[in-house]
């Protein structure tokens, strides 16, 4: 009888451990993930302009750019978007992403101030 009560008492303990881990998976956001992408961005401006562009992408959960380092941190569901896609993203608002230059076009149309020519950088 006793080892029936230890028994009962150890699936409990488990069960409310497995609970546990589900709501700790939940929290987390179940699967995002991040990547940071090096632009060419100067000025506060474009930290506006680059957050806003990434807001509208989908699978897009969340990017602050940190204007100093140039670095964009995103974060993203991975089955709805991919890296490369967020990088050709970051391209389409006319900045580079890493290694990959700007859209021409899209460069173009940026103000002087936030062209790769600004004495910021
Ligand atoms: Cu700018």
């Amino acid at each position: 009888m006793k080892s029936f009560k230890l028994l009962l008492l150890s699936v409990f303990a488990l069960l409310a451990q497995v609970s546990l881990a589900q709501t700790a998976a939940k929290a987390k956001g179940a699967g995002t993930e991040q990547v940071q992408l090096k632009t060419s961005a100067v000025c506060d401006m474009c930290k506006t302009r680059l957050e806003k562009a990434m807001a509208y992408e989908k699978g897009v959960q969340a990017a602050v750019l940190d204007v100093p380092t140039q670095m964009l941190t995103v974060t993203y569901s991975p089955d709805k978007t991919t890296p490369a896609t967020l990088r050709t993203a970051v391209q389409r608002t006319g900045y580079d992403a890493d290694a990959a230059p700007a859209e021409a076009r899209a460069y173009d149309r940026l103000p002087d101030c936030c062209k790769k020519t600004n004495a910021v950088h």
